[in-house]
């Protein structure tokens, strides 16, 4: 009985812990261009890479990792499956200017960005976690 309650408070601080880690990793979730090229996918560079996955110890809590890039004008995203089936990656303005599916068959895919502004976007397969993400192209 008493090893029980050990185990179970063993568990519960690790789940604090993970928290914990998954917290300081969302504050700290915004990556810009001038990091320098990244391996996306089969190894194509990319200005930016965005994870969609599960970043938090709560599972099927799909999200995009980093939340948002910042990128200038002519620079490239990748979004890339980490985990899930699929996902999409849907302007929420509506359009198709950049986004798309990712899945087993497309783990990846990369986008250029033209033309200066905000690009929010979202995830059709889980809206319900709120999995959404923005692109801020500076001039
Ligand atoms: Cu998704």
């Amino acid at each position: 009985m008493r090893d029980r309650r050990a185990v179970q408070q063993a568990i519960v601080s690790a789940g604090v812990a993970a928290s914990v880690v998954a917290l300081a990793a969302a504050c700290g979730s915004l990556t810009t261009g001038d990091q320098g090229l990244r391996a996306c996918g089969d190894g194509t560079e990319t200005n930016a890479l965005v994870f969609a996955g599960v970043f938090s110890d709560v599972a099927e809590d799909y999200s995009f990792d980093p939340y948002q890039v910042d990128i200038t004008v002519g620079q490239t995203v990748c979004w890339e499956i980490a985990e899930g089936s699929s996902h999409t990656i849907t302007p929420s303005g509506g359009g198709t200017t950049f986004g798309g599916t990712i899945d087993a068959n497309q783990p990846f895919l990369v986008d250029t960005f033209s033309v200066a502004g905000d690009y929010p976007y979202y995830c059709q397969v889980h809206t319900a976690q709120g999995m959404t993400g923005l692109v801020r192209v500076l001039p």
